[in-house]
């Protein structure tokens, strides 16, 4: 058992300990190699503050309660070979079907829509198509706020517009993940709508209840949408529990009626012919207790009580359950789960294959750098994406696969990130191109990073759309005008908020350079990115130096070589912080990949040999030394 007495070294053994120490030295920007020295390694867990060289008070605490129901976990041993499966082989292509395709002129996306372009997504080479949530919901999170689990969104179209897009997908060989979002349902969804109608029916503990403190929330937990994650009912004159939006109401999951329902709608959806699930904040599930979270360490991450639910104790319970109630009845489905905290050694224990689990899951450390959050602007350093893929490329083990993305609905455009000068654009979405198609692990591309779509300017709050951001907007507001008075205090906190928001992913697609990009001909629920004219499909199709067909290309290639999916990842030259070099090799091929992380000119760290064929580069050939972002991939013959 972990305790205050424990030495650091006994914590770092456990996969929850270990993660935890890693992300806290991380962002404080030490290295984990620190806990190699014997001094550092013996010194109890209570002396970890310290170690972290800044006052977290309460954080060996937290260590403590979080480890307490995960003792003794030890992620399975990983064996020499990986087994081949078809999800492993798969390019996944998420699509956010508001944004996606409109065709009945309401201003948003529709499934219809989606069914149109698939010659478009034939063309690209996905193989499976992930679909943000497409059931009924008031929208209040787009959709991530479910009332009917089978029923299909009134304005994304009909039940039979579902099946006619399965049955056009499937007669295209492309599979259908659909977005299972099982941590919360719409404060609208009939089980909360009964349990306030009837507080002593079966319904009200399928949700998360707490008396009050006097006239205050149970405890001092807040949303990742900001405020308190408690909303009061005098129906039952309790609070509910809202980790997110306050109509995302929360489930629980240790009520097994709860669990038999999920079950039965994921068994649903996996009769019709779904192919696989990616799970919403699916670690999410299993929460250990109310009691306060460590404010502090609440003020570091921005949401105070993840200790309480991010990696909770029944959490393995229930996705093994989960599998053997669902999944594991059918052939060949696939889930992914989306896991915002796991570490890479939770993640074993999550993702290995005799865990009987998750098959894969999405982790976040590289999407911001350590210790930023995309809340507050900061220049992202290209560079952290080395030591994050030397991590997850070398550590991670065969019996576990995995996921490999940039970009999702809930995060801006990874080249504006990286670098907001158009001029770099392109170039920069090709080296994030080189670098998803040739590490190992199943590549999650997003609708228009294909086409190098990039962030939009957003004029005014009346411009955005995200719950979270405009929940941040007054939150900033309310905050900064105790300083800069209320006058300039919703410019600031636009100006804060609209760098990071959610909403420069949820622009609509360019599809050409007509009205709206071609993607309605009415006006678009939010505002097309005005940059429509230079970068759409259309206009990229027709050139074959664009993004779309270097993405079409590696695609191709990832298709062609079986080395670059199951071979082995040797990476070189491993000191040189400004580039990333790394060989994938087989019985059959050998690949070698060279990146420029800086927007400067780098000294090649290897020398190319007449032996080194490009197969794509964004240079569209070599030089001397490396250029800005310069990325290549070469065969070896
Ligand atoms: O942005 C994030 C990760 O880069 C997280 O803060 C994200 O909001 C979190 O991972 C949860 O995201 C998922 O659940 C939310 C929904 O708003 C997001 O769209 C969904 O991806 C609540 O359902
Ligand atoms: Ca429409």
């Amino acid at each position: 058992m972990i305790t205050l007495e424990s030495t650091l070294r006994d914590v770092y053994r456990t996969p929850a300990g270990k993660d935890i120490i890693d992300m806290f030295l991380s962002a404080a920007k030490k290295s984990p190699k620190l806990l190699d020295n014997p001094v550092v390694g013996s010194l109890k867990l209570s002396a970890l503050e310290r170690l972290l060289g800044k006052r977290v008070p309460g954080i060996a605490e937290m260590v403590v309660q979080l480890l307490a129901a995960h003792d003794g976990e030890i992620p399975p041993p990983s064996p020499a070979t990986i087994t081949h499966k078809w999800w492993k082989e798969a390019v996944v292509y998420q699509i956010y079907p508001r944004s996606f395709q409109d065709t009945n002129g309401d201003g948003i996306g529709d499934l219809a829509g989606i069914r149109q372009r698939i010659p478009y997504l034939k063309e690209l080479g996905v193989d499976v198509v992930w679909l943000s949530p497409i059931y009924d919901s008031p929208g209040d999170d787009m959709g991530y706020d479910i009332r009917n689990y089978r029923k299909i969104m009134k304005e994304f179209g009909t039940m039979k517009d579902f099946d006619d897009l399965l049955r056009d997908l499937h007669q295209n060989d492309i599979k259908l993940m659909m977005d299972l979002v099982v941590n919360h349902t719409s404060d609208e969804h009939e089980w909360f709508q009964k349990a306030l109608k009837d507080p002593a029916g079966p319904y009200k503990d399928y949700y998360m209840w707490a008396a009050g403190k006097d006239d205050d929330a149970p405890n001092n937990w807040t949303s990742f949408f900001a405020g308190p994650a408690w909303n009061y009912y005098p129906e039952t004159e309790e609070w509910a529990l809202h980790l997110f939006s306050k109509k995302q109401m929360d489930l629980n999951w240790d009520n097994p009626a709860v669990r038999a329902e999920v079950y039965d709608i994921v068994n649903w959806w996996l009769t019709k012919g779904v192919d696989g699930f990616r799970m919403d904040v699916i670690n999410l599930i299993s929460k250990d207790n109310f009691a306060n979270g460590n404010a502090l360490i609440g003020k570091t991450i921005g949401i105070c009580g993840i200790e309480h639910y991010i990696y909770g104790p029944r959490l393995h319970e229930y996705l093994q359950e989960m599998r053997q109630e669902s999944f594991g009845k059918f052939d060949d489905v696939f889930t992914v789960g989306e896991t915002p905290g796991l570490g890479l050694e939770m993640a074993k224990m999550t993702t290995a294959e005799e865990r009987g689990e998750l098959d894969l899951i999405f982790n976040f450390d590289h999407i911001d750098n350590p210790g930023k959050s995309r809340i507050y602007p900061y220049d992202y350093d290209l560079r952290c994406l080395k030591p994050y893929f030397l991590k997850w490329q070398t550590q991670y083990g065969n019996n576990c696969w995995p996921s490999v993305f940039f970009e999702n609905h809930d995060n801006p455009r990874m080249v504006s990130k990286v670098n907001a000068d158009p001029a770099y654009s392109v170039v920069l979405a090709k080296l994030l191109a080189v670098m998803q198609f040739t590490v190992k692990g199943t590549p999650f591309l997003y609708q228009g990073q294909e086409l190098g779509m990039t962030n939009t300017t957003f004029g005014s709050p009346a411009d955005l759309r995200d719950v979270e951001a405009l929940n941040r907007c007054q939150e900033f507001t309310d905050t900064f005008a105790q300083t800069v008075g209320m006058a300039d205090a919703q410019q600031v906190a636009f100006d804060t908020v609209a760098w990071g928001t959610r909403d420069h992913a949820r622009t609509p697609m360019q599809w050409d350079t007509s009205q709206n990009a071609g993607f309605s001909t009415a006006q678009p629920w939010i505002g097309v990115n005005p940059n429509y004219p230079v970068i759409n499909a259309a206009t990229e199709m027709d050139n074959p130096d664009s993004v779309f067909h270097f993405f079409k290309k590696l695609i191709a290639l990832r298709k062609k070589y079986e080395t670059l999916v199951y071979g082995a990842f040797r990476p070189v030259f491993v000191w040189d912080k400004s580039t990333f070099c790394y060989f994938r090799v087989d019985g059959s091929s050998k690949f070698y990949v060279e990146i420029n992380l800086t927007d400067k000119d780098q000294k090649r760290p290897g020398p190319l040999t007449r032996r080194h064929r490009l197969l794509a580069g964004n240079y569209g050939g070599t030089a001397v030394y490396l250029r800005p972002y310069e990325a290549n991939v070469y065969r070896l013959v």
